[in-house]
């Protein structure tokens, strides 16, 4: 099987999504206990609360409770009905910031998203710059935050995102997996839900390790199939993708500096190598560009983007890097010093269709 030593992923979940959701357009409401569900109608109503602030949880409200419970628990909090078309909004809001830093995402869920960000960082101290530079965005521009668990899968990321919310990051080194994941109890694993805990439970499994000290033909005894993937994950081992849209509109990768730097020469080495990036990303897709476009942030935030459409569809990599140094070189405003770099392709054509091709432009 095709290993992935190196990956970067990230697992993004927005705290308290639906409230916060709220909170964004009725500020005062945020020091307040506020559960987001049915019509607790003085605690004789039916249906379930979706989510709750963090104040709200300390009364022992969470989401799945009956309303009625949520009403007899904390009848002072504010009962909110949920508004999914405001909430889906907001997500799609947050997924296009965050495709600004990585094309490779999978949305999971209305308000998280995987991202493999193995070519968009260095190392992982690196995604750690990354990592707080998108919470500070979100939270700039949708006044929401968000938790961010990084490791090198998903399942572990997953779990890292969950465990220090609200506003939370959790990094997991490849060499730390195995210390991070073992004392936790099996329910972190996304996918042991309660009846297969307590299944585990009865078999005297109650943290990772003990699933990873078991053999998998006992694992498989008690839950099936499932046994041998979460003896997997366990282990610190998930192959599994984050799959993408692959037709997306845009391939793109940022750099952000840990250093804001005003080194041209610097610059210019980021721009050829996230260059080469995208080049290998659009030779995945099979896909062609017609439009290159760089992005600057500057270390006051200011941001510009240029863009260029060129007269035919490309693939070449010399044309996608020239066209972004001459965008750099045009737009810069020298000795400025810079925090965020970025090159982006768009204006797509699927290799083997008809193109535009420089004969018929004119
Ligand atoms: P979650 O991410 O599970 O929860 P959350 O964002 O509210 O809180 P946390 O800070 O712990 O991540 O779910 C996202 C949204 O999905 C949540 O705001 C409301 C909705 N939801 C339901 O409607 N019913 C449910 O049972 C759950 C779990 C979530
Ligand atoms: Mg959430």
């Amino acid at each position: 099987m095709e290993q992935y030593p190196n990956r970067i992923i990230f697992h993004l979940d927005m705290d308290s999504f639906f409230a916060s959701c709220e909170f964004a357009r009725n500020p005062e409401l945020k020091n307040k206990a506020v559960v987001i569900g049915s019509d607790p109608k003085e605690g004789t109503g039916r249906g379930v609360v979706s989510t709750c602030n963090y104040n709200a949880r300390k009364y022992g409200i969470h989401s799945g409770q009956p309303i009625s419970t949520a009403y007899k628990k904390c009848p002072t909090a504010t009962f909110i009905k949920p508004d999914i078309p405001y909430y889906k909004t907001l997500s799609n809001k947050v997924m296009e910031i965050i495709l600004q830093y990585c094309t490779i995402i999978e949305p999971a869920s209305i308000d998280e998203a995987y991202m493999d960000m193995s070519d968009n960082c260095e190392n992982f101290k690196h995604a750690a710059v990354i990592a707080r530079t998108i919470k500070k965005e979100v939270k700039q521009k949708l006044n929401l935050t968000c938790s961010i668990g990084i490791a090198p899968n998903k399942s572990t990321a997953k779990i890292a995102s969950d465990i220090n919310k609200p506003d939370g990051l959790t990094i997991v080194t490849p060499h730390k997996i195995i210390e991070f994941l073992h004392p936790l109890k099996i329910k972190k694993i996304n996918g042991i839900g309660k009846k297969t805990a307590q299944i585990l439970n009865e078999n005297k499994i109650f943290t990772i390790k003990d699933i990873a000290d078991t053999p998998i033909s006992v694992l498989t005894k008690h839950i099936g199939s499932y046994g041998k993937r979460i003896h997997d994950i366990a282990n610190g081992i998930d192959y599994s993708k984050i799959y993408y849209n692959p037709d997306s509109t845009s391939i793109s990768r940022e750099h952000t500096f840990e250093i804001d730097t005003n080194d041209k020469e610097e610059l210019i080495k980021i721009i050829n190598t996230i260059s080469d990036k995208i080049k290998s990303q659009l030779d995945r897709e099979k896909t062609n560009s017609k439009t290159i476009s760089i992005k600057l942030r500057y270390e006051d935030f200011t941001t510009i983007t240029r863009a260029k459409t060129l007269y035919t569809y490309t693939n070449n990599l010399n044309a996608i890097k020239e066209t972004s140094i001459e965008l750099f070189g045009n737009n810069y405003e020298e000795n400025r010093k810079v925090r965020l770099i970025g090159v982006k392709l768009s204006n797509f054509s699927k290799r083997g269709e008809k193109q535009t091709t420089l004969k018929n432009w004119f």
